[in-house]
């Protein structure tokens, strides 16, 4: 037992050394990176491909997706003409640091101003997972229930910047918007949320918004 637990306690400590490193390089390089974690489903890969339209020609961006299987999101936002690499997990609930490390190099990933990790789909096991990014994003889609902070709340304590997805569902689904609000200030009140529809548009301004602001304090800090 004391063997097992020193074996994994030595296997975190070189995971959070790789998401260091990384770290280091993306300070270096001024690439902000956001670490996208929520339910499948949810509304990640959506948020994405709306996000590289509207930054289409303003930044250069670059996406890792982690799923258990198939190429299908890494489609996705390489038809929009951005590169993309997947990595498969094969069963793993969660993309690591070396899969990062690894995952630019055999992607052949250029160096850009945003990288977006989309996680695999669920909200435990990405929550504990340093991937060298700057900040974690949790997003909950309206259709999921209102309750969800309280009972995941690890990622909604830990995720700087909650995204409220499918907010044109509003009408059609019970979901108490304010409840969840405050949900997530008390579990983190430091914390963003912004809410958004990317099928109907809404509310992306508050998420692009947010996204350039930290990219230029990312280079702000790299002078
Ligand atoms: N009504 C509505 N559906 C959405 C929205 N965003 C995504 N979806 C749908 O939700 C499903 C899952 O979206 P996807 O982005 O693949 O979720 P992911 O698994 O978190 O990456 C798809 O059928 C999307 O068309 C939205 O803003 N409103
Ligand atoms: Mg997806």
């Amino acid at each position: 037992m004391k063997q097992v637990v020193t074996v994994k306690r030595r296997a975190l400590a070189a995971s959070e050394e790789r998401a260091e490193t990384l770290r280091s390089r993306f300070a270096a390089s001024g690439t902000l990176v956001a670490n996208l974690i929520s339910s499948p489903g949810s509304g990640k890969t959506t948020l994405l491909e709306a996000t590289v339209r509207a930054f289409d020609g303003e930044l250069r961006m670059a996406v890792i997706e982690g799923d258990v299987a198939t190429e299908n999101d890494a489609d996705r936002i390489r038809a929009l003409g951005v590169p993309a690499h997947q990595i498969l997990t094969g069963g793993a609930c969660h993309l690591d640091a070396r899969q990062v490390e690894n995952g630019i190099k055999e992607g052949g990933l250029p160096e850009v101003d945003i990288l977006f990790i989309e996680n695999v789909g669920n909200l435990i096991c990405p929550t504990t997972y340093d991937l060298g990014e700057d900040f974690k994003v949790v997003l909950l889609s309206v259709a999921e229930g209102d309750d969800k902070p309280v009972k995941y709340p690890a990622i909604f304590a830990r995720a700087e910047v909650a995204v409220i997805t499918k907010s044109d569902l509003l009408p059609h689904v019970p979901f108490d918007l304010g409840s969840v609000q405050s949900q997530i200030a008390s579990l983190n009140p430091n914390g963003t949320v912004v809410v958004t529809s990317s099928l109907a548009g809404e509310g992306l301004d508050g998420w692009l918004d947010l996204l350039r602001t930290r990219f230029e304090a990312k280079r702000q800090s790299q002078r």
